[in-house]
């Protein structure tokens, strides 16, 4: 089976399964664990950070990042489609008890001016104070799209001068990195914290790493056990960490590629269906309006051809390249697309 639904499908590589089996542990609700703590120094140096907490999920990541940088009487910023807001269950509301503030995005960014008239809004004393704003990339809802440096920058400026800190959902920073052809740490330094997955485009079976401030990662670590997160033997887990933080990140531009072949032949099968020029990384979102079919009746149709993909809405599905993808799987896929839409097309 080809499975498209997500990057969260890899498997664990040979290298992982080896380096999880010899990994050498500890209890690391005392801190005590080497692989956890080399997997944590590792991720820090890498985005340029004081320090790194190793967490099970992206979610409890970005809820920890917020826990430790805001609190009653704060809001946050969020932009209307990102996932800390859409697709995290509320936590920052329901757990944490801060606000959102939702701005309107353009391709998964607020645009500029917005934000900084937002920002200063909040200085009435009537107002609740914004103590974090919340970037994301690559933009998963916008469809794997990129922001430019130069965005996320005059963010942190914008930030910064209202007293606010920043946070990157960072799920796919390094698929941001490798498209931008810059080292992750140019990206991170561009927010006060980063959450980043190593579940995904990087094939770890489990697990994601929030960075930030020595003291902020302090008390995102009271936040994690709040949360039921403390991990034990959580070394077996962090050894695949490092294996794919040391094997798995230049080969993410492969899933680029991929991608990019898929948005072609899919846009030459009917330009409204995909515009390849709008996939910058492993994220396609293929709009099937043109053929009459519902999205959920060619999921259907494609699990005939021995591939899995699921709707993100009715007429649209999201196609995710990843490390279980080869090329040639791209072309068995793209053989399935033709073939069902010549199907569609000599019934209508
Ligand atoms: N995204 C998943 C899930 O929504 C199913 C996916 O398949 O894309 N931030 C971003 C941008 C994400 O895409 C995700 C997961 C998360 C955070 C949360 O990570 P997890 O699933 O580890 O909690």
């Amino acid at each position: 089976m080809i499975d498209f639904r997500s990057d969260t499908v890899t498997r664990p590589t040979p290298a992982m399964r080896a380096a999880m089996a010899a990994a050498e542990v500890g209890d690391d609700g005392y801190s005590d664990d080497p692989t956890v703590n080399a997997l944590e120094a590792k991720a820090a140096a890498m985005l340029g950070k004081e320090a790194a907490m190793l967490v099970p999920s992206g979610t409890m990541g970005n809820l920890c990042a917020v826990f430790a940088q805001t609190g009653r009487g704060d809001e946050v910023f969020v932009e209307s489609q990102a996932h800390i807001y859409r697709t995290e269950q509320g936590g920052m509301a329901s757990l944490v008890g801060v606000p959102y503030r939702v701005l309107a995005g353009q391709g998964g960014m607020v645009p500029i001016d917005l934000l900084r008239a937002e920002l200063a809004s909040s200085s009435y004393a009537a107002r609740l104070r914004t103590a974090l704003v919340c970037v994301e990339t690559t933009h998963n809802a916008a469809g794997g799209i990129v922001p430019p440096l130069t965005y996320l920058a005059s963010v942190h400026d914008a930030a910064k001068r209202h007293d606010a800190s920043v946070h990157m959902d960072g799920a796919r920073v390094f698929n941001a990195a490798v498209a931008l052809g810059v080292p992750v740490s140019a990206i991170a330094a561009t927010a006060d914290t980063v959450t980043f997955c190593l579940s995904k485009g990087l094939g770890a079976p489990v697990g994601s790493v929030l960075c930030g401030p020595t003291a902020v990662i302090k008390r995102a670590r009271q936040a994690r056990k709040l949360l039921g997160g403390t991990l034990r033997q959580a070394g077996v887990l962090a050894a695949a960490g490092i294996v794919a933080l040391d094997t798995m990140v230049d080969r993410l531009a492969d899933d680029h590629a991929h991608a990019k072949r898929l948005a072609e032949g899919l846009h030459a099968l009917d330009p409204s269906t995909c515009d390849p020029k709008s996939v910058e990384t492993n994220i396609v979102f293929a709009d099937f309006n043109a053929s009459g079919i519902p999205a959920a009746d060619w999921c259907q149709r494609l699990a005939a051809h021995g591939i899995i993909c699921r709707p993100s809405d009715p007429w649209r599905i999201r196609l995710l390249t990843h490390a279980d993808i080869s090329g040639a799987d791209i072309t068995t896929a793209l053989a399935a697309f033709r073939s069902e839409w010549s199907r569609t097309a000599q019934a209508a």
